[in-house]
């Protein structure tokens, strides 16, 4: 049985085997919570991601945690919101799915997400919200074995109920 969840925290105090750090493509830093990750898990994170030669957008690619308290960090890339029809919800339901086929393949069985796209990149929290916890549940449900916990994490109260009003019609 895998508990889905949704939580409030901040993501990089963790203790889980893999946080997924909403990333840009170039992976070497910016803002937000990938700004947060980057300060907590010291210098040798950036050295990591600079052999990476970046991510695109959909896709994920995995780091050691180095000082944070989890061991993995899963770099997702998220797509920016411009308005629904560039293929955001295509892009954004890629980046969950390709992130926990990623963890599977290293054997991670605790998982947490942030809030995806939701911050910088603009997307709208109700559509985000409806995306990700579908794509959760149909990987889980692919993969029913695969994982112990899966931790959405919001940093807002707005958020979390957003989440967890999603979650409840699962
Ligand atoms: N723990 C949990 N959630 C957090 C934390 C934290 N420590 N810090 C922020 N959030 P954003 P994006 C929430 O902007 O929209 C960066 O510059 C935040 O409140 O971090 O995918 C990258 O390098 C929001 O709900 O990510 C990219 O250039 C959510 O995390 C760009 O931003 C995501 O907000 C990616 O933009």
């Amino acid at each position: 049985m895998t508990n889905i969840e949704v939580i409030r925290a901040d993501i990089t105090t963790l203790k889980v085997d893999a946080i997924v750090n909403a990333a840009n493509s170039s992976l070497l830093g910016g803002g937000g919570v990938d700004g947060a990750i980057h300060r907590a898990a010291g210098r040798e994170l950036l050295a990591e991601c600079r052999t990476l030669n970046g991510c695109e957008p959909g896709e994920a690619k995995i780091t050691k945690g180095y000082k944070l308290p989890a061991k993995y960090v899963i770099h997702a890339v998220g797509p920016i919101w411009h308005g629904g029809k560039m293929n955001e919800p295509e892009i954004l339901s890629s980046c969950y799915r390709n992130s926990l086929l990623l963890a599977i393949e290293n054997n991670i069985r605790t998982i947490a997400f942030p809030s995806i796209s939701t911050g910088v990149y603009g997307y709208p929290i109700e559509k985000a919200a409806a995306v990700a916890v579908r794509t959760v549940f149909e990987v889980v449900e692919e993969h029913p074995e695969a994982f112990d916990q899966i931790q959405i994490v919001t940093f807002s109260n707005f958020d979390y109920n957003v989440y967890s009003s999603e979650i409840s019609t699962k």
